[in-house]
């Protein structure tokens, strides 16, 4: 009368057998640059679910982050979406465990290894696919062979996986049998030592693989692709130029945001838990579909062929809230998608261009938006640099007047078509023009840098930023309580597409007040003050802040 191990001991051998294996394809990611398992099942799962739980997923990340006050939202949220995919592999590994145990309660198999390599290649074979079909970041795809390397490396680790949690059971299984003779008590000090030694290999496992993974790969193969200029200097354009509106004499108040956001407080927002790694050896820009002269263009001809453009530019995100941080400025290169479009020369039933990006993402824009708008441009730098990996490289659209989610980055082909189509979120039902709404920031109440007038008035800077698109900014107003509107200054955007910085010098008063502050556009069109959410089209509302004075 043998006694077979339960479930729950299955469980537990299928977490800590689990556990090890992510460390070793952490290791793996690291060292030679394979794929990292969870990363690539999670992103193909965000890839599949529908667009109002994706974004319920995502609001729901951002509402924790902002309640527990974590700085840097973006990267706070893919930190969280790292750990949901880990969490999820783990919880996968201990289903499995249970799965196989119980199975094996029922029944008995031939050979003594079958029942392992089974759960192996069940579970490692759809995750090898899913894996392939989805992974661009891992750098050892990106060799020839490496493909298949790749998918070996993925199976074989989960055959091991499967046959040790195989061999665990029929170990537990005889401790079991060979006990039956004796007393149950000895049963259990047998099982309890078998799994405290399967603890102990997998946390030595786990130990090693993450953390030779950690100090090996430091910057992790992500962020291995180069980001110096062609001298191999790494300046950014700001550190040794001045802002083309540093001669207004308007000064922002003592703490609003830089006018220019630095590259590493730049907000990243995309599909991808580690953005996809492209290789500018191997990348050509294709031009394809409706054209007369379909072309691939390197990256060294984009830069080389054509005069570069220069744009101050304020990008954001659809999903940011009222006064959220997913949104920056910073100076982008590239070349007027026109210029391109006089070389290819589009057929005349060509009317829009279906973009491409490197991570499935795609977008559809109008020839008409082009033709109307010479800065609708290709972008190859930020800052002066190449496009970090994150944001793009090696290249990304600028639309102006629209919002991120219309402005793939990464992109690997623009193909002509007639007729219009629904992009990547536009499909997840997000707004299909996606225009950014007006907005208005207040970035601080600088109580601290008091200004004291002649006449001994005190008043107290206030500031922050105000933008809407290319439609530019006539007016921002400030109320204090229920007390009237009243106009801030502005200083001169850096472009016509930049966020314009306001301050208004208030009369101080003791006590708590509240503050608000709203705009209009250019043409006078104000701002929306009713709530809601960025769901579908783009929070709306005015900002408020409370402060004891
Ligand atoms: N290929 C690709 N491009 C993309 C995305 C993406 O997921 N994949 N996300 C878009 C969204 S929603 C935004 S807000 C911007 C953000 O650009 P950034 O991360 O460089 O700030 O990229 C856009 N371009
Ligand atoms: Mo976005």
């Amino acid at each position: 009368m043998t006694q077979k191990p339960t479930i729950l001991t299955g469980a537990v051998v299928g977490g800590l057998l689990t556990i090890a294996l992510i460390a070793v394809f952490f290791l793996g990611a690291r060292l030679i640059g394979a794929p990292f398992v969870p990363f690539d099942i999670f992103d193909w799962i965000a890839r599949l679910l529908p667009g109002p739980i994706i974004t319920f997923g995502i609001d729901l990340i951002v509402s924790i982050i902002s309640a527990l006050n974590i700085d840097g939202l973006s990267n706070a949220a893919k930190t969280a979406e790292q750990i949901m995919a880990v969490g999820g592999m783990l919880v996968t590994g201990i289903a499995a465990g249970a799965i196989l145990f119980a199975v094996l309660r029922n029944r008995d198999f031939a050979s003594r290894y079958s029942p392992g390599l089974l759960t192996g290649l069940i579970v490692g074979v759809p995750v090898m696919l899913i894996s392939n079909s989805i992974n661009r970041s891992a750098a050892l795809n990106a060799i020839p062979g490496g493909v298949l390397i790749s998918a070996g490396w993925i199976l074989l680790g989960f055959i091991v996986w499967g046959l040790a949690l195989g061999w665990a059971h029929n170990q537990l299984a005889k401790s079991a049998s060979s006990a039956s003779a004796s007393t149950a008590a000895v049963q259990v000090m047998d099982r309890r030592r078998f799994l405290i030694t399967v603890g102990g290999a997998s946390a030595a496992v786990t130990v090693m693989g993450a953390g030779l993974g950690a100090i090996l790969g430091q910057g992790g193969p992500a962020e291995a692709a180069i980001t110096t200029d062609e001298t191999g200097a790494a300046q950014p354009w700001s550190a040794s130029n001045s802002l083309p509106n540093a001669d207004d004499p308007l000064q922002p108040a003592p703490g609003t945001r830089s006018e220019l956001t630095s590259l590493v407080d730049h907000y990243r927002i995309d599909i991808n838990t580690l953005p996809p790694v492209v290789r500018e050896e191997e990348w050509k820009l294709k031009l394809t579909g409706l054209l007369d002269n379909p072309t691939e263009l390197t990256l060294a001809s984009l830069r080389d062929n054509y005069a570069p453009m220069h744009q101050f530019v304020t990008l954001a995100c659809i999903s940011n809230r009222i006064a959220g941080e997913l949104i920056g400025t910073t100076r982008w290169t590239g070349v007027s998608l026109q210029k391109i479009l006089a070389e290819v020369k589009p057929k005349s039933n060509a009317t829009h261009l279906k973009i491409t990006a490197a991570d499935g993402f795609d977008e559809v824009v109008a020839i008409e938006t082009i033709m109307n708008d010479e800065r609708v441009m290709l972008a190859y730098a930020w800052d002066g640099l190449p496009l970090e990996v994150k944001h793009g490289f090696p290249l990304r659209i600028y639309i102006p007047n629209h919002y991120g989610m219309k402005q793939p980055k990464w992109i690997t082909e623009i193909e002509f078509i007639e007729g219009w189509q629904e992009g990547y979120w536009v499909r997840r039902g997000w707004d299909r023009d996606a225009l950014m709404r007006a907005t208005t920031v207040i970035d601080t109440v600088a109580v601290d840098m008091m200004i004291v007038e002649a006449d001994n008035k005190m008043k107290v800077p206030i500031g922050g930023i105000a933008h809407a698109g290319n439609r530019g900014i006539s007016r921002v107003e400030v109320r204090v309580d229920d007390g009237e509107w009243t106009a801030a200054q502005l200083r001169k955007p850096m472009s016509e597409t930049t966020w314009v910085i306001w301050r208004y010098d208030w009369p101080f008063e003791a006590g708590e007040h509240t503050f608000s502050v709203r705009c209009q556009e250019g043409d006078g069109t104000p701002q929306i003050e009713t709530v809601a959410s960025s769901r579908p089209s783009g929070a709306t509302g005015i900002h408020s802040v409370k402060e004891m004075l």
